[in-house]
This record gives structure tokens, C-alpha cells and sequence, in this order.
């Protein structure tokens, strides 16, 4: 019952579809620790750039009203969120959930959204990661609950999920009580992952820790200065506990949601025929979602870099290899250049 493969998810999917949003007036407000609009008001707010200017930047294309523009993915603009009375969002916290809306053209694997990291580990070094995190990967998200050292522990990512709208709602929603994260985009709720034993907020977070909103302590060569979000941010909401699918629903529909996400776009919503509920038929072979997701090292100093990198290297080595067959054929005119 922890696991769901993907069909629950088109399961799920086309149960949300089927559902006809009424408006609701305001957000759910049982739990409801900040709410961040961006609007007028940015109590709790610290903006930060890399040349240490302060200034809020908002942009009036917002989800609702305005939102807060975190940039192309090299601006390394960035926010500090605590709650109104500038304590932090997690504190005594041990479900959560944590939503935000984001338009991101970018096509960086690294665009982080949320990333609650103990004061105690400055910089981040795979694998040995501890953080709470919600990344951005190219239209996909992923979460992770990561309290790792010397191995990347299995069931500690959420799943990567398809982001097929122009503003998502991305929702991640950990409950204590059962250990189990469930990650959402929009209404949909992707795999709920159950954690290890031996890890909780209080673990990760060590009661001394910041969190930051499109920016990760994750650094090398390519990211001397942190990893960075970017994009449109809008309607950050935090709660200190677990809410259910159906307040998820609630959440987004109070915040404008009203239109299912371009079905050409969208990952797999064509089996319309699927009964609503039956997550339980529907039962996955449980175990190696995590491998079989997104190449583990979303970040990580070497993982998603070299993936990344392999993505151009692949390309520059194509460009490279027919540099060489072009020499080459320039040497000894011959026809090689068939080769690739
Ligand atoms: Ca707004």
C-alpha cells in the first residue's frame, strides 16, 4: 500500500479530472504556518542576489497578481522564508506541507525551489546530503527528504513528475505519522514514497537549519556559488501538517486552479477510463522506483552534473567526432565522414 506504480498515478489523474472544482474562498487555514503571495506583502520574505542587493523583484505576471521573478538560471536571485514573526517555518514541525506555483521556461537541471538545509552542513557533498528539497529539472520536479551519509538510502526521493502547464502547482506533503512523502503537480499526486526509520524533519533539520527558496548549497566547478532557481515563483504556502489530496484540491482551486493541463502535454492522461479509486488494485512491484527515477544524482556535486554534462559532452563529442572525421577526410580524402 506505500507504493503505487505509475498507472495509480493515471488512476489518480484522470479521479482528478473527473472532479469539478467548486471555487473556494480561501485556502485551507488548519495547520497553515506562512503564506507567501507576493503580492503587496513580503513579511517573511528575505530576497537576496548575487551582488548582495536586497531589492524584491516582482513581476506582474504573477500566478495571482504579482510574483516574485527569480531570473534566468545564472542570476543567483534567491529568498529566505521564515514565518511573519521571523521564527522558522519547520520549527516543531513534523508533517508538512509545502506548495508553491512556478513558471519556468528554464532548461536547467538544477532549479531548485525549495531547500531546507541544517546550519550545520554549508555546503552539500553526495553522499553525504542533508536537506528537505524540492528541484526543478527541465519541466520536472522531484523531492527529497535527504539525510544521507555514504550512501544515497532508497526511498528518500519522491517521484519526478512531468510539469505540463505554464504555471504549476507543485505540492510536497510529508506525513509523519506514516513516514510517507507524496509529491503533487497541480492536483495529481505522483508515487507516495515511505521514508526510512532513521530519518525525520527534526533529523534532518537539527532544529538549526534556513530555508531558502531557489537556491541550493550544492557547489562545484560549474556552480562555485550554490545551485540556483529560476523563473516565476508565486503563492508559497507552508503547513505543519499532512494535507490530504482532497485539500490539496482545495489549496489549488482557492488559488485559481481551474483547467486541467494541455492533454498533449500532459504525461499520460489518455486512460480515461480508469475508475477513480482503486489505488489498491493498482499495486506496484513496490521497490525500485528509486533507481528507476530520475538518475539519482539530481545534484549532487557529480550526479547531475555529469549528466548534464553528458548531455553536452554527447553532443560536443558528436561535434568533436565529426571534426576529426572532417580532418581526417581533408588528410586523406576519403569518404569517412559516412561514418557518423
Ligand atoms: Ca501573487
Amino acid at each position: 500500500m506505500k507504493k503505487f506504480i505509475a498507472v495509480v498515478m493515471v488512476v489518480a489523474m484522470v479521479a482528478a479530472l473527473g472532479i469539478t472544482a467548486s471555487a473556494a474562498d480561501e485556502i485551507p487555514q488548519d495547520g497553515l504556518v506562512a503564506s507567501f503571495t507576493f503580492d503587496d506583502d513580503l513579511t517573511g520574505v528575505t530576497p537576496t542576489n548575487a551582488t548582495g542587493d536586497a531589492e524584491a523583484t516582482l513581476a506582474d505576471e504573477g500566478h495571482n497578481g504579482k510574483a516574485y521573478d527569480l531570473g534566468a538560471t545564472v542570476d543567483e536571485a534567491w529568498l529566505t522564508l521564515t514565518k511573519a514573526d521571523g521564527t522558522g517555518l519547520f520549527d516543531g514541525v513534523e508533517s508538512f506541507t509545502f506548495s508553491y506555483w512556478s513558471k519556468n521556461d528554464a532548461l536547467s537541471t538544477t532549479d531548485w525551489g525549495l531547500f531546507a538545509f541544517p546550519n550545520s552542513v554549508s555546503v552539500q557533498s553526495y553522499p553525504n546530503e542533508h536537506y528537505i528539497g524540492l528541484l526543478e529539472k527541465q519541466g520536472t520536479v522531484i523531492g527529497e527528504f535527504y539525510d544521507n551519509e555514504g550512501a544515497r538510502a532508497g526511498g528518500t526521493e519522491l517521484a519526478l513528475m512531468t510539469m505540463p502547464s505554464e504555471w504549476n502547482m507543485i505540492t510536497y506533503v510529508y506525513d509523519a505519522d506514516s513516514a510517507t512523502a507524496t509529491l503533487y503537480v497541480n492536483t495529481f499526486p505522483g508515487t507516495p514514497v515511505t521514508m526510512p526509520d532513521d530519518r525525520s524533519v527534526e533529523s534532518i533539520l537539527e532544529g538549526d537549519y534556513t530555508v531558502w527558496f531557489g537556491h541550493a548549497n550544492w557547489q562545484d566547478n560549474a556552480h562555485p556559488n550554490g545551485e540556483f532557481g529560476s523563473g516565476l515563483v508565486d503563492d508559497i504556502v507552508m503547513y505543519n501538517r499532512a494535507l490530504t489530496e482532497e485539500e490539496v484540491l482545495a489549496l489549488a482551486t482557492a488559488q485559481g486552479y481551474t483547467e486541467e493541463p494541455d492533454e498533449t502535454e500532459a504525461p499520460a492522461d489518455d486512460g480515461t477510463e480508469a475508475p477513480a479509486d482503486d489505488e489498491d488494485e493498482t499495486k506496484a512491484p513496490a521497490d525500485d522506483k528509486d533507481e528507476t527515477k530520475a538518475p539519482a544524482g539530481n545534484d549532487g556535486t557529480g550526479a547531475a552534473e555529469t549528466g548534464a554534462n553528458k548531455d553536452e559532452g554527447g553532443c560536443g563529442s558528436t561535434l568533436g567526432a565529426a571534426a576529426a572525421v572532417v580532418a581526417l577526410t581533408a588528410v586523406f580524402g576519403c569518404a569517412v565522414v559516412k561514418k557518423h
